[in-house]
């Protein structure tokens, strides 16, 4: 181990308790799961694809990137991480999506208080998706880092209104005087650390006033029995039996996953 790699500790799998208190409150704040070795290489990697953004692109926009970046399967399909998912979901686990969110230093846009349950719609049936948030950079109050509002996945029918989408990520932000923001827990994160949050969690982040970018990787999993409703919008998204056996009886289209 190098000097650099003191303190660098892999998390074990999640205790009962904290599973409890991630269904209680719909989010949890986790450890690590990737080695500090790997977790460099993606950071090289991401580094890389900021750099070959087209022009008039930002880097909070860069969704579904394992499309075109076969080599993200690595992280995304990776044993220990599954280990872990397995923990909250069960044996039989989906891909269900990932997006990179790198704020550049004093630039960085907010992200509205919004579900995502809400922004994704009828295409998931049931709605059920965990969401891991991996911090890429070290994540804190001053550079942007996530905020969620403890046991809102409850609150299935909040309202929304639409927001400035010049300063904003997202276009459409809760505006229940009830959810108090006030309330709202910093999730803050040392690289290579992550949390978890719900399909229904209201979250958001401010923007990024610090010198220092804030770039973080959402993992998003589901369990093998949700249906995935293709539209308009989603006729191209791909999703990826990782681990165990479809439970929809078919209904669901699974790509192969790539060679990474
Ligand atoms: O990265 C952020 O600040 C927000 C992340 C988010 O909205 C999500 O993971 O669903």
């Amino acid at each position: 181990m190098s000097s650099l790699d003191k303190g660098w500790e892999i998390s074990p799998i999640p205790t009962k308790e904290q599973v409890g208190f991630y269904n209680e409150n719909g989010y949890l704040k986790f450890g690590r799961i990737f080695t500090k070795s790997e977790l460099d290489t993606l950071r090289d990697y991401v580094d890389q694809m900021i750099a070959n953004l087209p022009l008039g692109k930002r880097s909070e926009q860069m969704d579904v990137p394992h499309f075109t970046n076969p080599f993200l399967f690595q992280y995304l399909t990776h044993p220990a991480v599954l280990d872990v998912i397995e923990c909250f979901i069960g044996s039989n686990i989906v891909l269900w999506s990932s997006h990179f969110i790198s704020k550049r230093s004093r630039d960085g846009l907010a992200v509205p208080w919004h579900q995502d349950g809400v922004y994704w719609g009828n295409r998931l049936r049931p709605m059920r998706v965990i969401t891991m948030w991996l911090a890429v950079d070290a994540s804190t109050v001053d550079n942007g880092c996530m905020r969620v509002i403890a046991e809102s996945h409850e609150k299935k029918d909040l309202q929304y209104e639409d927001v400035d989408k010049e300063k904003h990520l997202f276009g459409r932000e809760i505006i229940n005087e009830d959810l108090n923001r006030s309330e709202g827990v910093d999730l803050e994160l040392e690289v290579g650390e992550c949390h978890f949050h719900d399909a229904f969690t209201a979250h958001a982040s401010n923007p990024n006033k610090s010198g220092r970018r804030r770039c973080g990787y959402t993992m998003r999993y589901m369990p093998a029995d949700v249906r995935h409703h293709v539209d308009d919008w989603n006729h191209q998204h791909h999703i990826y039996l990782l681990r165990g056996q479809d439970q929809t009886n078919g209904f669901n289209t699974y790509q192969k996953i790539p060679d990474f």
